[in-house]
Protein backbone atom coordinates (compact mmCIF):
# COMPACT_ATOMS: atom_id res chain seq x y z
CA UNK A 1 0.00 0.00 0.00
CA UNK A 2 0.72 3.59 -0.97
CA UNK A 3 1.20 4.73 2.73
CA UNK A 4 3.74 2.46 3.77
CA UNK A 5 5.96 3.99 0.94
CA UNK A 6 6.88 6.80 3.20
CA UNK A 7 10.29 7.23 4.27
CA UNK A 8 10.10 7.66 7.73
CA UNK A 9 13.09 8.72 10.08
CA UNK A 10 14.80 5.73 10.85
CA UNK A 11 15.85 6.61 14.00
CA UNK A 12 12.40 7.35 15.25
CA UNK A 13 11.02 4.13 13.76
CA UNK A 14 13.61 2.76 16.20
CA UNK A 15 12.70 4.41 19.07
CA UNK A 16 8.81 3.26 17.94
CA UNK A 17 9.45 -0.31 17.21
CA UNK A 18 11.28 -0.44 20.69
CA UNK A 19 8.68 1.42 22.62
CA UNK A 20 5.84 -1.04 20.84
CA UNK A 21 7.91 -4.35 21.12
CA UNK A 22 5.95 -5.76 24.35
CA UNK A 23 2.34 -4.43 23.16
CA UNK A 24 3.70 -6.50 19.59
CA UNK A 25 5.08 -9.44 21.03
CA UNK A 26 1.78 -9.99 23.42
CA UNK A 27 -0.19 -9.44 20.39
CA UNK A 28 1.52 -11.88 18.20
CA UNK A 29 2.05 -14.18 20.17
CA UNK A 30 -2.00 -14.43 21.19
CA UNK A 31 -2.24 -14.96 17.26
CA UNK A 32 -0.43 -17.66 16.75
CA UNK A 33 -1.98 -19.22 19.27
CA UNK A 34 -4.84 -18.74 17.77
CA UNK A 35 -4.27 -19.66 14.29
CA UNK A 36 -2.65 -22.70 15.42
CA UNK A 37 -2.86 -25.40 13.04
CA UNK A 38 -5.25 -23.41 10.89
CA UNK A 39 -4.02 -22.47 7.69
CA UNK A 40 -7.23 -20.80 5.93
CA UNK A 41 -8.83 -17.79 7.11
CA UNK A 42 -12.35 -18.86 7.89
CA UNK A 43 -15.54 -18.06 10.04
CA UNK A 44 -13.60 -19.43 12.92
CA UNK A 45 -10.53 -18.15 13.00
CA UNK A 46 -11.67 -14.72 12.29
CA UNK A 47 -13.67 -15.42 15.69
CA UNK A 48 -11.05 -15.90 17.39
CA UNK A 49 -9.21 -12.85 15.71
CA UNK A 50 -11.80 -10.74 17.24
CA UNK A 51 -11.32 -12.28 20.39
CA UNK A 52 -6.93 -11.41 20.10
CA UNK A 53 -7.96 -7.88 19.37
CA UNK A 54 -10.67 -6.95 22.17
CA UNK A 55 -7.69 -8.27 24.77
CA UNK A 56 -5.36 -6.33 22.97
CA UNK A 57 -7.34 -3.34 23.71
CA UNK A 58 -7.90 -2.18 20.04
CA UNK A 59 -11.59 -1.61 21.79
CA UNK A 60 -14.80 -3.61 20.77
CA UNK A 61 -16.18 -1.21 18.57
CA UNK A 62 -12.82 -0.59 16.24
CA UNK A 63 -12.19 -4.49 16.51
CA UNK A 64 -15.64 -5.41 14.95
CA UNK A 65 -14.93 -2.56 12.15
CA UNK A 66 -11.57 -4.53 11.24
CA UNK A 67 -13.51 -8.24 11.54
CA UNK A 68 -15.78 -6.02 9.17
CA UNK A 69 -13.14 -5.39 6.63
CA UNK A 70 -11.42 -8.82 6.86
CA UNK A 71 -14.82 -10.41 6.21
CA UNK A 72 -15.22 -8.63 2.99
CA UNK A 73 -11.88 -9.05 1.99
CA UNK A 74 -12.30 -13.00 3.12
CA UNK A 75 -15.49 -12.89 0.23
CA UNK A 76 -13.18 -11.15 -2.66
CA UNK A 77 -10.25 -13.33 -2.25
CA UNK A 78 -11.01 -17.28 -2.85
CA UNK A 79 -8.24 -17.91 -0.55
CA UNK A 80 -6.99 -16.11 2.37
CA UNK A 81 -3.83 -17.91 4.00
CA UNK A 82 -2.89 -17.49 7.95
CA UNK A 83 0.22 -16.73 7.27
CA UNK A 84 -0.52 -13.79 5.53
CA UNK A 85 -3.03 -12.14 8.54
CA UNK A 86 -0.60 -9.95 9.79
CA UNK A 87 0.19 -8.44 6.53
CA UNK A 88 -4.44 -8.03 5.77
CA UNK A 89 -4.54 -6.77 9.47
CA UNK A 90 -1.73 -3.93 9.19
CA UNK A 91 -3.50 -3.03 5.68
CA UNK A 92 -6.61 -2.90 7.00
CA UNK A 93 -6.29 -1.27 9.98
CA UNK A 94 -3.98 1.48 8.11
CA UNK A 95 -7.01 2.11 5.76
CA UNK A 96 -9.59 2.02 8.04
CA UNK A 97 -7.54 4.98 10.29
CA UNK A 98 -7.25 6.63 6.94
CA UNK A 99 -11.17 6.85 6.81
CA UNK A 100 -10.35 9.99 9.84
CA UNK A 101 -10.01 12.84 7.77
CA UNK A 102 -7.38 14.64 10.28
CA UNK A 103 -3.86 15.46 8.93
CA UNK A 104 -0.70 12.90 9.33
CA UNK A 105 1.96 14.55 10.52
CA UNK A 106 5.09 13.21 10.63
CA UNK A 107 7.08 16.10 12.74
CA UNK A 108 7.04 18.97 15.55
CA UNK A 109 5.11 21.50 13.68
CA UNK A 110 4.00 25.29 15.39
CA UNK A 111 2.11 27.48 12.80
CA UNK A 112 3.84 30.53 12.43
CA UNK A 113 1.19 33.07 12.37
CA UNK A 114 0.23 32.20 16.20
CA UNK A 115 3.26 33.98 18.30
CA UNK A 116 2.77 32.92 20.90
CA UNK A 117 1.59 29.53 20.22
CA UNK A 118 -0.21 28.69 23.26
CA UNK A 119 -0.37 25.05 24.35
CA UNK A 120 -2.74 24.28 27.06
CA UNK A 121 -1.90 20.67 28.62
CA UNK A 122 -4.74 19.05 30.58
CA UNK A 123 -5.68 15.46 31.73
CA UNK A 124 -5.89 13.46 35.10
CA UNK A 125 -3.00 12.90 37.57
CA UNK A 126 -0.37 10.93 36.97
CA UNK A 127 -1.12 9.96 33.45
CA UNK A 128 2.45 12.29 31.93
CA UNK A 129 1.34 15.33 31.92
CA UNK A 130 4.22 17.57 32.99
CA UNK A 131 6.90 14.82 31.09
CA UNK A 132 5.07 15.36 27.82
CA UNK A 133 5.41 19.04 28.40
CA UNK A 134 9.00 18.57 29.33
CA UNK A 135 9.77 16.65 26.25
CA UNK A 136 7.78 19.05 23.83
CA UNK A 137 9.75 21.93 25.28
CA UNK A 138 12.89 20.29 24.09
CA UNK A 139 11.28 19.58 20.73
CA UNK A 140 10.16 22.93 20.07
CA UNK A 141 13.56 24.54 21.08
CA UNK A 142 15.49 22.04 18.99
CA UNK A 143 13.46 23.72 16.27
CA UNK A 144 15.15 27.14 17.04
CA UNK A 145 11.89 28.04 18.80
CA UNK A 146 11.61 30.10 22.09
CA UNK A 147 9.36 28.63 24.69
CA UNK A 148 7.79 29.41 28.10
CA UNK A 149 6.63 27.57 30.26
CA UNK A 150 3.25 28.03 32.95
CA UNK A 151 2.86 25.82 35.96
CA UNK A 152 -0.64 26.47 36.66
CA UNK A 153 -1.15 22.83 38.23
CA UNK A 154 -0.79 24.68 41.51
CA UNK A 155 -2.61 21.90 43.52
CA UNK A 156 0.89 20.51 44.85
CA UNK A 157 3.79 22.03 45.56
CA UNK A 158 5.89 18.95 44.09
CA UNK A 159 3.78 19.41 40.52
CA UNK A 160 5.49 22.87 40.68
CA UNK A 161 8.86 21.57 41.36
CA UNK A 162 9.15 19.21 38.88
CA UNK A 163 8.03 21.92 36.21
CA UNK A 164 10.40 23.45 37.60
CA UNK A 165 13.08 20.38 37.02
CA UNK A 166 11.90 20.25 33.49
CA UNK A 167 12.40 24.23 32.88
CA UNK A 168 16.00 23.96 34.37
CA UNK A 169 17.06 20.69 32.25
CA UNK A 170 15.67 21.84 28.87
CA UNK A 171 16.77 25.48 29.79
CA UNK A 172 13.98 27.15 29.34
CA UNK A 173 11.97 30.03 31.65
CA UNK A 174 9.16 29.25 33.76
CA UNK A 175 6.69 31.06 35.09
CA UNK A 176 4.96 29.89 38.66
CA UNK A 177 3.98 31.15 42.09
CA UNK A 178 3.15 29.44 45.25
CA UNK A 179 1.07 25.92 45.71
CA UNK A 180 -1.92 27.22 46.37
CA UNK A 181 -2.09 30.16 43.79
CA UNK A 182 -5.12 30.61 40.92
CA UNK A 183 -4.08 28.70 37.98
CA UNK A 184 -5.57 31.30 36.23
CA UNK A 185 -3.63 33.98 37.12
CA UNK A 186 -0.24 31.84 36.97
CA UNK A 187 -1.66 31.45 33.32
CA UNK A 188 -2.19 34.89 32.51
CA UNK A 189 1.14 35.78 33.86
CA UNK A 190 2.88 33.15 32.15
CA UNK A 191 0.83 34.70 28.44
CA UNK A 192 2.50 38.08 29.61
CA UNK A 193 5.41 37.09 30.37
CA UNK A 194 5.37 35.33 26.92
CA UNK A 195 4.29 38.32 24.80
CA UNK A 196 7.01 40.50 26.73
CA UNK A 197 9.52 37.62 25.53
CA UNK A 198 8.58 37.66 22.27
CA UNK A 199 8.60 33.93 22.80
CA UNK A 200 7.19 31.55 19.97
CA UNK A 201 5.50 29.00 22.17
CA UNK A 202 3.92 28.56 26.03
CA UNK A 203 3.08 25.51 27.75
CA UNK A 204 0.66 25.73 30.29
CA UNK A 205 0.79 22.61 32.83
CA UNK A 206 -2.68 21.84 34.84
CA UNK A 207 -4.19 20.35 37.57
CA UNK A 208 -6.87 16.88 37.04
CA UNK A 209 -8.97 16.41 39.34
CA UNK A 210 -12.00 14.55 37.06
CA UNK A 211 -13.39 13.52 40.56
CA UNK A 212 -14.86 16.79 40.52
CA UNK A 213 -15.92 17.47 37.02
CA UNK A 214 -17.82 20.91 37.42
CA UNK A 215 -15.09 22.31 39.17
CA UNK A 216 -12.34 20.92 36.92
CA UNK A 217 -14.83 22.08 34.27
CA UNK A 218 -15.23 25.57 35.67
CA UNK A 219 -11.19 25.91 36.46
CA UNK A 220 -10.38 24.93 33.20
CA UNK A 221 -13.12 27.58 31.49
CA UNK A 222 -11.56 30.17 33.82
CA UNK A 223 -7.90 29.58 33.05
CA UNK A 224 -9.23 30.08 28.91
CA UNK A 225 -11.07 33.55 29.90
CA UNK A 226 -7.92 35.02 31.41
CA UNK A 227 -5.86 34.32 28.86
CA UNK A 228 -7.86 35.39 26.00
CA UNK A 229 -6.84 38.96 28.43
CA UNK A 230 -3.83 38.59 26.84
CA UNK A 231 -4.14 36.38 23.50
CA UNK A 232 -7.59 36.35 22.36
CA UNK A 233 -7.77 33.37 20.85
CA UNK A 234 -5.95 31.34 23.30
CA UNK A 235 -5.42 28.20 23.88
CA UNK A 236 -4.42 27.23 20.21
CA UNK A 237 -4.37 23.73 21.46
CA UNK A 238 -5.76 21.94 24.68
CA UNK A 239 -4.01 18.65 24.53
CA UNK A 240 -6.03 15.75 26.53
CA UNK A 241 -2.63 13.50 28.16
CA UNK A 242 -4.19 9.71 28.35
CA UNK A 243 -1.50 6.62 29.92
CA UNK A 244 -1.62 4.52 27.18
CA UNK A 245 -0.65 1.47 29.99
CA UNK A 246 -4.30 1.86 31.43
CA UNK A 247 -6.25 0.55 27.82
CA UNK A 248 -9.72 0.38 28.16
CA UNK A 249 -9.50 3.01 31.38
CA UNK A 250 -7.37 5.48 28.44
CA UNK A 251 -10.73 5.48 26.53
CA UNK A 252 -12.67 5.72 29.15
CA UNK A 253 -10.95 9.18 30.17
CA UNK A 254 -10.59 10.67 27.09
CA UNK A 255 -14.59 10.14 26.62
CA UNK A 256 -15.14 11.56 29.71
CA UNK A 257 -13.14 14.72 29.52
CA UNK A 258 -13.76 15.54 26.26
CA UNK A 259 -17.50 15.81 27.40
CA UNK A 260 -16.64 18.00 30.27
CA UNK A 261 -14.31 20.30 28.28
CA UNK A 262 -13.39 21.53 24.60
CA UNK A 263 -10.27 19.05 23.67
CA UNK A 264 -8.15 19.42 20.33
CA UNK A 265 -5.97 17.55 20.56
CA UNK A 266 -4.76 13.96 22.04
CA UNK A 267 -1.39 12.47 23.72
CA UNK A 268 -1.11 8.79 24.71
CA UNK A 269 1.83 8.34 27.17
CA UNK A 270 3.46 5.04 28.44
CA UNK A 271 3.62 2.62 25.76
CA UNK A 272 6.39 1.43 26.30
CA UNK A 273 6.08 -0.15 29.58
CA UNK A 274 2.64 -1.89 28.01
CA UNK A 275 1.35 -5.00 26.21
CA UNK A 276 -1.88 -2.39 25.90
CA UNK A 277 -0.54 -0.36 23.45
CA UNK A 278 -3.35 -1.33 20.68
CA UNK A 279 -5.66 1.25 22.48
CA UNK A 280 -4.22 3.86 20.37
CA UNK A 281 -5.73 1.94 17.27
CA UNK A 282 -9.11 1.99 19.13
CA UNK A 283 -8.65 5.80 20.42
CA UNK A 284 -7.08 6.83 16.78
CA UNK A 285 -10.89 5.08 15.29
CA UNK A 286 -12.89 6.08 18.13
CA UNK A 287 -12.43 9.48 18.99
CA UNK A 288 -12.66 12.80 15.91
CA UNK A 289 -10.21 14.36 17.88
CA UNK A 290 -6.70 13.67 16.68
CA UNK A 291 -3.65 11.60 18.55
CA UNK A 292 -1.26 14.15 17.75
CA UNK A 293 1.85 12.75 20.21
CA UNK A 294 2.50 9.31 21.77
CA UNK A 295 4.72 8.50 24.59
CA UNK A 296 7.27 5.84 24.71
CA UNK A 297 10.07 6.16 27.06
CA UNK A 298 10.85 8.62 30.45
CA UNK A 299 13.46 10.11 28.10
CA UNK A 300 13.34 13.43 27.06
CA UNK A 301 13.26 12.43 23.78
CA UNK A 302 10.81 9.82 23.90
CA UNK A 303 8.02 11.44 22.56
CA UNK A 304 6.96 11.53 19.14
CA UNK A 305 4.52 13.20 16.52
CA UNK A 306 1.64 10.01 16.08
CA UNK A 307 1.45 9.31 12.55
CA UNK A 308 -1.01 6.42 12.54
CA UNK A 309 1.09 4.60 9.27
CA UNK A 310 4.15 4.44 11.03
CA UNK A 311 2.11 3.17 14.00
CA UNK A 312 0.07 0.25 12.53
CA UNK A 313 3.59 -0.70 10.52
CA UNK A 314 5.87 -0.88 13.69
CA UNK A 315 2.65 -2.82 15.26
CA UNK A 316 2.14 -5.62 12.82
CA UNK A 317 5.03 -6.15 11.31
N1 LIG B 1 7.67 4.69 30.60
C1 LIG B 1 7.13 5.88 30.44
N2 LIG B 1 6.89 6.64 31.51
C2 LIG B 1 6.33 7.85 31.32
C3 LIG B 1 5.98 8.34 30.04
N3 LIG B 1 5.42 9.57 30.19
C4 LIG B 1 5.45 9.83 31.52
N4 LIG B 1 5.99 8.80 32.22
C5 LIG B 1 6.17 8.67 33.66
O1 LIG B 1 4.91 8.72 34.32
C6 LIG B 1 5.04 9.32 35.61
C7 LIG B 1 4.01 10.42 35.79
O2 LIG B 1 4.32 11.47 34.88
P1 LIG B 1 4.00 12.99 35.16
O3 LIG B 1 4.52 13.74 34.01
O4 LIG B 1 4.43 13.36 36.51
O5 LIG B 1 2.42 12.97 35.13
P2 LIG B 1 1.41 14.16 35.45
O6 LIG B 1 0.20 13.94 34.60
O7 LIG B 1 2.07 15.46 35.32
O8 LIG B 1 1.06 13.86 36.97
P3 LIG B 1 0.45 14.84 38.07
O9 LIG B 1 1.21 16.14 38.01
O10 LIG B 1 0.65 14.10 39.35
O11 LIG B 1 -0.98 15.02 37.73
C8 LIG B 1 6.47 9.78 35.71
O12 LIG B 1 7.20 8.85 36.45
C9 LIG B 1 6.96 9.80 34.27
O13 LIG B 1 8.33 9.58 34.14
C10 LIG B 1 6.24 7.49 28.89
O14 LIG B 1 5.94 7.80 27.74
N5 LIG B 1 6.80 6.28 29.17
MG1 LIG C 1 2.30 17.04 36.65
Amino acid sequence: MSFFKKIFSSEKKETLDKGLEKSKTSFLSKLSKAVAGRSKVDADVLDDLEEVLIASDVGVNTTLKIIDRIEERVDRDKYLGTDELNKILREEIAGLLSETNDEDATEFVIPKDKKPYVLMVVGVNGVGKTTTIGKLAAQFKKQGLSVVLGAADTFRAAAIDQLQVWADRVDVPIVRQDMGSDPASVAFDTLKSAVSKNADVVIVDTAGRLHNKVNLMNELTKIKRVMQKVVPDAPHDVLLVLDGSTGQNAFEQAKQFTLATEVTSLAVTKLDGTAKGGVVIGISDQFKIPVKYIGVGEGIDDLQVFNKFEFVDSFFK
